[in-house]
């Protein structure tokens, strides 16, 4: 480690090169790699100049995490063709969404960076796999939308260069009305011959500057930002005029389906958010471009603690998808509080989209793309909170391997990250283990989702969101909770596969976790251990408070066993992750306990 906090994360001494034979062997798909350790010396071979790197990093970890070398027999392909990162970094400095100080790559309108911090970080990347990376943020302001011009592209083309070298691939986010705002045509109609003709030019010209460019990144329709329905278009439409221009230079369009009503009316229970991208995407199967990669988030709304799987992953059957996932911890902690993503995403990845298949068995077929929506920054340590680099680490090996445990990811990132015999390394990963878990505790209830802050989205504030325009409604009642997204309610459960809706259909069946997201129920409604739905509120806000004031006895247990700066970051983290937990645990108590009249069996303090 170059600095004390921890600066190279888990890359550690992987920077100081290792000497490993090299063959090709043609058989490898692109990517792949096979490591074998027999005959004195350790061998990688791979089809391609990208599977030989990725085999070293490999090989390098695995002799770190204690792996004799003449043992080594490893044969690796990606399952995603795609390993992707998008930063929602402003041209301004900020970072959307950012917990981790201000953009690796802008600054008042410019591109400025330091190019051996780049390097590390394409190296970092590199070594856990992941291939491609927009830069910009996804909300398109201001100077970001000419990054597609020759005022930007010639700086553009430099970092590329920096990042080509670990096989990482840049993606630009534009704005679907760039021929107007930026090409000063008189519309963005993707049926206009003269809108068909900029973008081709557009195309040409950024390939000029960055030949392996991996291609546009666009959020239409979404949030204010433009798209071809305000102009009477197809999503289709709109996706497939930017494919035809990228399409001669083997580009990609990577089109979000993050598209909904963002100004709803809390008395309309007929509008339901999470439908939406299923509506407005799943008729248009088949019609997409085949250089077309259709983004979808992996839960029907926005990254919240427990969600279903999006029905639109499972339903597309003639479409290329992208699974998004979002490292950067928005609804999580944002960096303060613990939260290892690598569970929620294994729990997704293990999810059913029908009777027969998980989501990670569509890796290889309909799906090709992982996104993940970064949480670095210019922060010494990366990621602002250094044990949520795990989070970056863990989006990298289960984008190459769907099917990995996030148990052995998080234990490898801790022994990789701390030294394989270090005292740290275990009660840490146990932590990390645990973290998800305390945290949903002392979030909101079942599934229920959105009890956050409004606009920053930390801490809890129970109807912050309840009588506002996003379309994220609790509608806690005296007597009820939770909405009804069944076959008798707003009907969400008919987009998913029948298997699959007669489980969420049944509240006896349904996943514990998805209760409220998928039914009203009454406070008295017995959850599957006997417990009533209030006194597992009361219960599980009570334990998610005690679980952080456990992890702050553990991490004083480890002063001296990590390095000191770390040391102190995590522990001032944590101690403003209790004081959010005790706020989250009494509000939420209270409001309830108010609410229903009924008391907490185990009388434990309450603020009536
Ligand atoms: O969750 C929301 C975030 C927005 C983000 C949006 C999206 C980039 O609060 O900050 O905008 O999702 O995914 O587009």
């Amino acid at each position: 480690m170059k600095k004390e906090s921890g600066y190279y994360a888990w890359l550690g001494e992987v920077r100081q090169k290792r000497e490993f034979a090299r063959v090709t062997d043609a058989s490898l798909p692109p990517d792949a790699y096979r490591i074998t350790g027999g005959g004195g010396a350790v061998t990688i071979a791979s089809s391609d100049a990208a599977g030989a790197m990725y085999g070293e990093f490999a090989a390098g970890a695995q002799i770190r995490l204690g792996v004799e070398p003449a043992t080594l027999d490893v044969t690796s392909v990606p399952a995603a063709k795609y390993r992707v990162l998008n930063h929602w970094d402003n041209m301004d400095g900020t970072v959307e969404r950012g917990y981790a100080g201000r953009s690796l790559f802008f600054r008042n309108s410019e591109l400025c960076y330091d190019a051996e911090r780049i390097e590390d970080y394409a190296r970092l990347l590199a070594s856990v796999g992941i291939n491609g990376i927009c830069l910009n943020n996804v909300n398109l302001r201001d100077d970001s939308r000419r990054l597609i011009t020759d005022e930007k592209l010639p700086q553009l083309a430099e970092l590329a260069a920096i990042f080509r070298k670990y096989h990482v691939r840049l993606i630009i986010a534009v704005d679907f009305a760039a021929p107007k705002t930026v090409g000063g045509l008189s519309t963005s109609d993707p049926l206009d011959g003269g809108v068909i003709a900029w973008w081709r030019d557009t195309a040409a010209r950024v390939y000029g500057y960055i030949p392996d460019l991996l291609g546009f990144l666009v959020k239409a329709d979404s949030e204010f930002q433009s798209g071809p329905a305000a102009l009477g278009r197809t999503q289709a439409d709109g996706a497939n005029v930017l494919a035809g221009a990228l399409a001669p230079y083997g580009g990609t369009v990577f089109w979000r389906c993050f598209v909904y009503n963002c100004l709803q009316d809390w008395r309309d229970t007929v509008t339901d958010r999470p439908k939406a991208a299923y509506d407005h995407f799943f008729p248009l199967d088949g019609t997409f471009a085949d250089n077309v990669v259709l983004q979808v988030k992996v839960g029907p709304v926005d990254f919240q603690v427990y969600e279903p799987l999006s029905p639109l992953l499972g339903a597309l059957k003639n479409t290329r998808r992208g699974l998004e996932l979002q490292v950067t911890q928005e609804y999580t902690g944002q960096q303060i509080d613990l939260y290892a993503t690598a569970i929620p995403w294994e729990r997704a990845l293990s999810s059913h989209v029908s009777e027969t298949r998980t989501l990670s068995e569509l890796f290889g077929g309909g799906i090709d793309t992982v996104v993940g929506v970064s949480n670095a920054g210019d922060d010494e340590n990366w990621t602002g909170n250094p044990l949520a680099q795990a989070n970056l680490y863990a989006f990298g090996r289960l984008a190459w391997n769907p099917r990995a445990s996030a148990g052995d990811i998080l234990r490898d990132w801790s022994r990789l990250t701390f030294g394989n015999a270090s005292d740290a390394a275990e009660p840490i990963a146990d932590m990390l283990l645990q973290s998800t878990d305390v945290y949903a505790k002392y979030n909101a209830p079942l599934g229920i989702g959105w009890m956050v802050t409004p606009g920053h989205h930390y801490g809890v504030n129970i109807d912050g969101y309840e009588f506002s325009k996003w379309g994220t409604y609790h509608r806690a009642a005296h007597d009820a909770l939770g909405v009804d997204r069944t076959s008798r309610g707003t009907g969400l459960t008919a987009q998913y596969d029948p298997w699959v809706a007669a489980q969420f259909e049944d509240a006896r069946t349904c996943p514990e976790e998805l209760l409220l997201f998928f039914h009203r129920l009454p406070y008295t409604f017995r959850l599957k251990g006997g417990v009533p739905l209030i006194q597992h509120i009361y219960d599980t806000h009570f334990d998610g408070a005690d679980g952080v004031a456990r992890f702050i006895e553990t991490w004083d247990a480890l002063r001296g066993k990590v390095p000191d700066e770390l040391h102190s970051c995590v522990a001032e983290r944590l101690n403003r992750q209790l004081e959010n937990a005790v706020e989250w645990r009494d509000i939420v108590n209270t409001y309830f306990h108010r609410l229903t009249g009924i008391p907490d069996e185990k009388g434990r303090q309450i603020w009536l």
